[in-house]
């Protein structure tokens, strides 16, 4: 569903700033994660009502930019108001513009932040304010707004993109039968949402296992659009592929004998947000290594006895091995889990260290 990315937020005048900046937390989940962190802003008119904004996910406008977008379509005056942001403004062009220039030709006089942007190309951005003569001030509700990112937060600091790991899977856990047949497990709905995702990541990997077994191409558009508008194809295995393979042919296929060598290449190459689609043993190394930042679980309602498993090589022996995740936040553009025809898809985050499965007490 699409969602409008600023509104008029009702019921609300004279918010504090901590309550703006709830407001704005709230708003911020419901983006879509990826290469981008979620953002929110409340941006506080002296005459009219607060008015929110959102980013929606990578490509799309900056929570501030949405906000100030809704204001000057209003005809709001944005002139010595307060901009109330999850993030600090970024102060580079990107995808889009620098939050900083809008904020000061905006003319707001005081921006309100939870916290810092760690991301070299786009920090700074609070000097920047201040220097245009705007107060600053910083820390409103920093721990909720780090906790919102955290997975985002940890691959900017690790100098790796953010990564999305899927599974496609029966109700028992198997990704194929016990013959290897696997095409379609999942129905109609749910392959054509995993296309969607395919397409917002900036490059998409496999194990050469499945490289060797599938010969896929890992494109997300018809192949009729731009070759540079494709996500970049990864392998990772110590075999290589054969020459013959789609892969193999492609120019911008990046091989990898290692995760550690890939996601190098992938932050060389600008890789900003990494699908790894398969197969088992490999998203089970990535979830093993703590690296799924996100796990997309496409689950189909049937059961494949003894198949192969959707995951495999994670050394749990004793329930507090288990690797444990927590639902992501859902909202109206993004339910979760979400049915998809007959099947349910569970957008899930890595449970905080100390947050385990203790059911039986
Ligand atoms: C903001 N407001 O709502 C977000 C910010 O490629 P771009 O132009 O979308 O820039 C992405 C970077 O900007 C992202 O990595 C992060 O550092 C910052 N995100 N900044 O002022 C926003 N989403
Ligand atoms: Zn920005």
């Amino acid at each position: 569903m699409e969602v409008q990315a600023a509104f008029l937020l009702p019921d609300a005048t004279g918010l504090t700033h901590e309550q703006a900046m709830r407001a704005a937390l709230e708003y911020a989940a419901h983006g879509s994660r990826g290469a981008t962190p979620l953002v929110g802003a409340v941006l506080l008119p002296p005459g009219s009502g607060p008015i929110v904004g959102f980013h929606a996910g990578a490509g799309t406008a900056h929570a501030e930019a949405a906000s100030l977008d809704f204001a000057q379509a209003n005809g709001v005056d944005t002139r010595g108001a307060t901009m109330v942001v999850t993030l600090e403004p970024c102060s580079h062009t990107g995808r889009t513009g620098p939050c900083t220039q809008r904020i000061i030709d905006a003319g707001i006089a005081h921006t309100v932040i939870a916290t810092a942007d760690p991301n070299p190309a786009a920090r700074g951005g609070a000097d920047v304010l201040r220097a245009a003569g705007i107060a600053v001030t910083t820390g409103v509700l920093s721990a909720e707004a780090q906790a919102l990112n955290s997975r985002w937060l940890q691959a900017v600091r690790a100098g790796r993109p953010f990564i999305t790991c899927k599974i496609a899977q029966s109700i028992d856990g198997c990704s194929a039968a016990a013959d290897g047949t696997s095409q379609w497990i999942t129905g109609e709905e749910a392959r054509s949402h995993a296309h969607g995702i395919r397409a917002k990541v900036d490059a998409i990997a496999v194990g050469i296992g499945t490289a060797l077994a599938d010969n896929p191409r890992l494109s997300a558009r018809p192949e009729t659009a731009a070759v540079t508008s494709q996500p970049i194809p990864v392998v990772i295995g110590r075999r290589p592929l054969p020459p013959e393979s789609h892969l193999a042919q492609n120019p911008r296929t990046i091989t990898a004998e290692t995760i550690d060598e890939a996601l190098t290449k992938l932050k060389a190459a600008g890789v900003e947000h990494l699908l790894v689609e398969g197969g088992p043993r490999l998203v089970g190394s990535f979830i093993g290594r703590g690296l799924a930042d996100e796990l997309l679980v496409y689950q189909a309602p049937v059961l494949l006895g003894d198949g192969l498993r959707s995951t495999t090589g994670l050394s749990v022996t004793t329930l507090l091995d288990a690797h444990a995740f927590t639902l992501d936040a859902a909202s109206a553009a993004h339910p979760n889990p979400q049915v998809l025809g007959a099947d349910v898809l569970l957008r899930l985050t890595p449970a905080e260290k100390g947050h385990h499965v203790h059911r039986n007490h």
